[in-house]
């Protein structure tokens, strides 16, 4: 209770005053106008992927991943010894989320399109591609699939950006885009 209640009770009954009339139609306006953009950027923007994503029981999909990593290992990663894969341009390519690491490391040629799997077999994890700025939340259970062009050689990083426990932090990976061996 205010010190002082305002002499007439009833004091918000009356007509809306002109200026709130004009904030609220530029606020409803720029509503209307940042929901458009959404549209907009999903089409034109360079971000925003038009990712497809199917459920799927995780085992199946691990059981895919590794015999998609068995398939075209070419080597290990230095510190970590998870496999990297290189494998055939316009192949489809299984990436696996979990606690905490990306798993295979992916190699990949210059210009060939390829169509990128990721799930998490167990949280939700964030799957940002660094330093291009690109991310796809990775919910466990659903397989995300993305058909990605690479177009500069070069290593790129992989890291986990929601929050999943605490070796978050660790979840790291690279992503290796080579240029096509001629011949
Ligand atoms: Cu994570």
């Amino acid at each position: 209770m205010a010190i002082h209640p305002p002499s007439r009770r009833i004091w918000w009954n009356e007509p809306i005053e002109k200026d709130e009339i004009v904030w609220i139609a530029i606020a409803f306006l720029w509503g209307l106008v940042m929901f458009g953009m959404m549209v907009y950027w999903h089409v034109a923007g360079r971000q925003n992927l038009s990712t497809k994503a199917y459920r799927i029981d995780p085992a199946v999909y691990e059981q895919r991943t590794e015999a998609f990593a068995e398939k075209y290992k070419v080597r290990d990663e230095g510190e970590s010894g998870i496999p990297v894969a290189k494998p055939p341009p316009g192949a489809d390519i299984y990436l696996l989320s979990r606690l905490w690491q990306w798993w295979p490391v992916l190699e990949l040629e210059e210009g060939q399109t390829y169509r990128l799997h990721i799930m998490s077999t167990d949280w939700l994890h964030g799957f940002s591609l660094q330093p291009e700025n690109i991310n796809i939340q990775v919910h466990p259970g659903y397989e995300h699939v993305v058909t990605l062009t690479p177009t500069r050689e070069g290593t790129y990083s992989i890291i986990c950006n929601e929050y999943c426990g605490i070796n978050h932090h660790t979840m790291a990976s690279k992503l290796y885009v080579v240029k096509p061996k001629k011949g």
